[in-house]
């Protein structure tokens, strides 16, 4: 066992740059080649490499520290011994030395237009992959640019990644993108095409020509239509036995986001869109930890990439988000005449969020029947008496009450979640589904526990003309605590709502109809109203629901209970 003082290579035009990131602690087994900080300077940043195996026995840096070639990053306890603790290795490595997959140090390649000789002009110049050291067959894991973009001389193209390191292909010329020759996930090798560039005047020079271009490349050279790229960029695992090439930053060259290769790798990995990402560290840097909470954002709903926005519209769901089969395609007009329609704004509205819903809530339905063979008979001898008043009270007017007098004595159910707590109302607005041409909405009766069945009727009258002529407000349609969806008009036995969150229930009703009842006697006709009840698994349990069920039965077969 040694004591390994783990020093900055030489890290080429690299001089005082800060330490933003800091991969390791005192106690870390580390591995030779891993990353032990990451330094940036107002041009790039780049990770630090252990030159040893071992365990670390003290930082000598902190976060904000600058740092230069032979500056101490940290002491190692290295089984091997001393390792390599040269700063300045041969870039061909010695006994022992790691592979060297950067190469050959380079400055930074020359300007658009500078340096350049005779015989530039405008044209089409073929960008190959230059010399990329030890590089072999890499993939390609991220291209940066589409045809059309119009590209600046050394504006990154691709990113390649091997198991060693991954790094950045800039354009040897600007111009306009014609042609993209590689995708993600091809292999590439040195000289291989990787795009066709239409040269704004005289770019096709650019860049070097040489797979080891000289500092002084360009000057005076004849402008090849096949430009090399110009050295690509590190950005992973930076070998500290080689010289390193400059590293261009990624993001003043083009959009990148400002973000250091390992989290850039950790946000490749998990399938991230680092643009999409708001950095909280230094200067809008993305950290790991931004990352880590982008992610959490997706996986509870809270935020969408944007690329599932556009895969996933309403109705369809690209589903590839959550790991599952792409929405099958198929040319319909295949098989017989078909018509398109676009769905309408309030059915994309309506169903982004009922699909979130369906997701998102571990819903369960209980299905019950209450006997309104009393309460239908009352509401139609009072129909009768007040016919001349224009108001006509409906069952769904006795629903919204009876629910009420439940969501009083089952708070949980008048409820929300919202991270641990949950949010106990203690007012009751009833939303109710509301069947129009352009699709569902739901206005709210506020306060319903404080108004008669006849102004609820009324009310909900004027809502539903509201919502047909296409004229509720945001206002009509927000603040509910509970919701019933009622399908009495039209039909059908049971079926299972979805939840309008972030409330934790809804009543789905159906048509009632008259059925042979057993008194304990005999057979009585009586009407029956079938009752789904959807509840959220999180905060209701399946007695409550049930027990839910059976007092709102009991109060629309008794309504006098609700005085009780
Ligand atoms: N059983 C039997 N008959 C019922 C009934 C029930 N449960 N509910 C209503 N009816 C009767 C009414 O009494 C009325 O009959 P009359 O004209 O003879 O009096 C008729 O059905 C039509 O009622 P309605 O549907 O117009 O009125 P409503 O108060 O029951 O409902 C509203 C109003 C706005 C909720 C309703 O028009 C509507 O849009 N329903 C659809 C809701 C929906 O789409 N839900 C599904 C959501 S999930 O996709």
């Amino acid at each position: 066992m040694a004591l390994v003082e783990v020093k900055v290579p030489d890290i080429g035009d690299f001089k005082d740059v800060a330490v933003i990131e800091i991969l390791v602690k005192p106690g870390d087994t580390i591995k030779q080649e891993q990353s032990l900080v990451t330094v940036e300077s107002d041009k790039a940043s780049m990770e630090i490499p252990s030159s040893v195996a071992g365990i670390v026995k003290e930082l000598k840096i902190q976060l904000g520290d600058k740092i230069s070639e032979g500056s101490v990053i940290a002491v190692v306890e290295s089984a091997a011994g001393a390792g390599s603790p040269s700063p300045q290795p041969s870039p061909q490595g010695g006994e022992g030395a790691r592979p060297a997959p950067a190469p050959a140090p380079t400055p930074s390649a020359a300007p658009a237009g500078e340096g350049r000789g005779e015989g530039g002009g405008s044209g089409s110049i073929q960008v190959k992959v230059p010399d990329i050291g030890d590089f072999k067959d890499v993939a390609v894991i991220e291209v940066l640019v589409k045809p059309g973009d119009t590209i600046k001389q050394e504006q990154s193209l691709i990113t390649v990644e091997s198991d060693k390191a991954s790094m950045e292909i800039p354009s040897s010329a600007a111009g306009v993108l014609k042609e993209l020759k590689v995708k993600i996930g091809d292999k590439v090798n040195i000289g291989d095409l990787i795009a066709i560039v239409e040269g704004a005047g005289g770019a096709a020079s650019a860049g070097s020509p040489s797979p080891q271009p000289s500092p002084q490349r360009g000057e005076g050279a004849a402008a090849p239509a096949t430009a090399q790229a110009p050295a690509p960029q590190q950005q992973h695992h930076v070998p500290p036995t080689a010289a390193l090439p400059p590293h261009e930053p990624a993001a003043p060259t083009g959009n990148l986001p400002h973000a250091s290769p390992s989290v850039r790798k950790f946000a490749r990995e998990l399938g991230v869109p680092l643009e999409e990402v708001k950095g909280t560290g230094p200067k809008g840097r993305i950290t790991q930890e931004d990352v880590q909470a982008f992610t959490k954002s997706v996986m509870a709903g809270a935020t969408q990439t944007k690329a599932a926005a556009a895969k996933a519209p309403a109705g369809g769901g690209g589903g590839e988000a959550l790991g599952l089969l792409p929405w099958p395609k198929v040319d319909f007009a295949k098989f017989g005449p078909i018509e398109r329609k676009p769905l309408s704004r309030i059915k994309k509205i309506s169903g982004a969020n009922l699909h979130r819903n369906w997701v998102l809530i571990p819903h369960v339905t209980n299905h019950d029947d209450a006997d309104i063979t009393e309460l239908e008979a009352f509401r139609v001898s009072t129909n009768k008496e007040n016919e001349k008043s224009g108001v006509k009270v409906t069952m769904l007017a006795f629903l919204i009450k009876a629910c009420v007098a439940a969501l009083k004595k089952f708070p949980d159910f008048n409820s929300s979640l919202d991270g641990d707590d949950l949010v106990l109302k203690s007012y009751y607005h009833i939303g109710f589904a509301a069947d129009t041409p352009s699709g569902l909405v739901v206005p709210v009766i506020k306060d319903a526990d404080k108004k008669g069945v006849l102004a609820i009727s009324q009310e909900m009258a004027e809502l539903a003309k509201k919502a047909r002529d296409g004229k509720l407000s945001p206002g009509d349609m927000s603040g509910a605590t509970f919701t019933i969806s009622s399908l009495g008009g039209i039909g059908g036995r049971y079926f299972t709502p979805i939840i309008n969150a972030p409330e934790v229930a809804i009543l789905g009703v159906c048509r009632s109809q008259t059925e042979p009842v057993w008194d304990g006697k005999q057979f009585q006709p009586r009407l029956m109203l079938p009752l789904s009840l959807s509840w959220d698994h999180r905060v209701i349990d399946g007695a409550s629901a049930a027990r839910f069920n059976a007092y709102l039965g009991q109060i629309l077969a008794d309504f006098r209970r609700v005085l009780l």
